[in-house]
């Protein structure tokens, strides 16, 4: 089996565990606070995907949130069991199961399942990029104040103390309205299915974000950080994205002023 038809079997597996699932108070644990959560779930998820990755690719590596880096290939899996996990708690929906596979910096496949929607975003370098059979386009706006933007968190990124949060509230300001999801892989998929036209985080983890990078550029999208340098591929990052190379520029010039 390849590794694309792998992961679509692993994936749709996670999905299925996670819809019959019911959270129990007993399965939430805090990580640094009330706000950062980790669930039984996510570590059994993120256990299902490296088994049935491990099984039939033992030597690629596996870079998740849950557990410890391990292999040493060439081809790296970044996985995130349960991207959202805090709606996965308080709401049972809007979260997503992603998995984005690398050849070194090159981008291979990317997948985000949206698990209650049962939507599979997935993308193939050079292949265009998809929900379930529905070809993929971003927006054609280009004036920001028909746009929409997505940020996964208020609180950080418009309320609390930081150095971006003045120029993040014009930002707001300026286009047509926010919209706050709270899961940077399904964000990033609405920018690439034309549901909104950019994306802001000031936190995100290379599990996180490398498989719905790789819908958004095949959806003609484009990403960055907040300061306009290239998304690492192995740190934590801000992460900036919209419809166009032309529109994200005109974001930076407007952040930077
Ligand atoms: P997670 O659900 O996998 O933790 C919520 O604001 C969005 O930001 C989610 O996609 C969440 O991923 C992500 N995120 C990244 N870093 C985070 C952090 N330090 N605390 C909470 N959410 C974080
Ligand atoms: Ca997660």
């Amino acid at each position: 089996m390849e590794r694309f038809e792998l992961a679509v079997k692993a994936i749709t597996r996670a999905g299925a565990a996670l819809r019959a699932s019911r959270v129990k108070n007993g399965d939430v644990q805090f990580k640094t606070g009330y706000k950062d959560l980790v669930t039984y779930w996510d570590k059994y998820t993120e256990q299902l995907l490296r088994d049935e990755i491990l099984t039939a690719f033992p030597n690629d590596v596996i870079v998740g949130e849950e557990y410890p880096p391990s292999g040493i290939g060439k081809l790296t899996w970044y996985i995130d069991p349960i991207d959202g996990t805090t709606n996965f708690v308080n709401q049972h929906r809007n979260y997503a199961v992603s998995i984005g596979c690398w050849d070194g910096d090159k981008p291979v496949f990317g997948l985000v399942l949206d698990v209650e929607r049962e939507a599979m975003y997935w993308a193939k370098t050079n292949e265009g990029a998809w929900c379930n059979n529905t070809r993929l386009h971003v927006t054609q706006r280009t004036d920001l104040h028909d746009m929409l933007l997505t940020t996964p968190g208020v609180q950080y990124t418009f309320l609390d103390q930081n150095d971006w949060r003045e120029q993040l509230i014009k930002l707001a300001r300026t286009v047509r309205g926010v919209r706050c999801l709270g899961s940077v892989a399904l964000e990033l998929c609405e920018v690439a299915s034309g549901e909104a036209d950019l994306f802001v985080t000031l936190r995100s983890s290379p599990w996180d974000h490398n498989a719905a990078r790789i819908i958004l550029s095949e959806a003609g999208g484009a990403i960055c950080t907040v300061t306009g340098a290239s998304l690492s591929i192995n740190e934590k990052s801000t992460v900036l994205a919209a419809n166009s190379v032309e529109n994200l520029n005109g974001v930076l010039s407007l952040l930077s002023d």
